[in-house]
């Protein structure tokens, strides 16, 4: 693995909606990301020594301490490179996307990811069987909150005309549900604002990022400098 360069390096995995939010965040300022792939069943040493959290996704630039959580990766990411404007400039509206951005991570896409994660890596012994559909029924409860929130304003987005860091949040919610739990879009398709949001974040050409791969880093390979 080679020293580090000037572009910032980004710890994922190509599925993780929080590393895909962040790469979808790089992707609208029109900027690069060295992509570091990690398995989660073998994450590298490197991971923990950058957090002690072991998480993706992990912001390394050069000149400063590595960053995690991804709301914090795109704050950052918002304080650097200001243009093109992610966040309302109003500070009421700001607030307003803010509190829903956050929202939409603990709510909707935990949910989904989670139900997803123990479809694919196995149930914890005292989870019920249908968890998943569980986890995932809660997510379309949460999603149909929306609806009323998403009418505050006049589409195609959360706020309006103005595309947000919210609206990147739910991007990797809109981006998997259909191809992966074909059988939620009906409930999804109930909700008109909810779903015609859904349709707009999957139009936004910065959603090819949600599939960005990087290069595997194993668990064995040595640290890089
Ligand atoms: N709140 C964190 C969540 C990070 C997170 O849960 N990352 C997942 C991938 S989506 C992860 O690394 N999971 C590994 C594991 O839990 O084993 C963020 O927004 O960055």
């Amino acid at each position: 693995m080679s020293a580090m360069s000037d572009t910032p390096r980004l710890w994922t995995f190509s599925t993780s909606p929080f590393a895909g939010k962040v790469r979808v965040a790089f992707a609208e300022k029109g900027l690069e990301l060295e992509l570091h792939e990690i398995h989660p069943a073998s994450r590298p040493a490197r991971l923990r020594e950058l957090t002690p959290i072991g998480r993706v996704p992990v912001l390394e630039v050069p000149g400063a301490p590595p960053i995690f959580e991804s709301s914090v990766i795109c704050e950052w990411l918002e304080d650097t490179h200001p243009e093109p404007p992610l966040w309302p400039a109003d500070p009421g509206l700001r607030g307003w996307a803010r509190a829903w951005a956050k929202w939409i991570d603990d709510h909707a896409t935990a949910n989904y990811f989670l139900g997803m994660r123990k479809l694919a890596f196995g149930k914890a012994p005292d989870d019920p069987e249908d968890i998943t559909e569980q986890l995932h029924a809660k997510c379309v409860k949460r999603l149909a909150t929306l609806e009323p929130v998403l009418a505050q304003h006049d589409g195609p987005y959360l706020c309006g005309d103005a595309f947000t860091l919210a609206d990147v949040g739910a991007m990797p919610v809109a981006a998997r549900l259909p191809a992966w739990t074909p059988h939620l879009v009906e409930a999804v398709d109930a909700l008109p604002a909810v779903s015609a949001w859904f349709a707009a974040l999957r139009d936004r050409p910065t959603a090819a990022a949600l599939d960005a791969k990087g290069d595997p880093v194993h668990r064995a390979e040595p640290t890089p400098a």
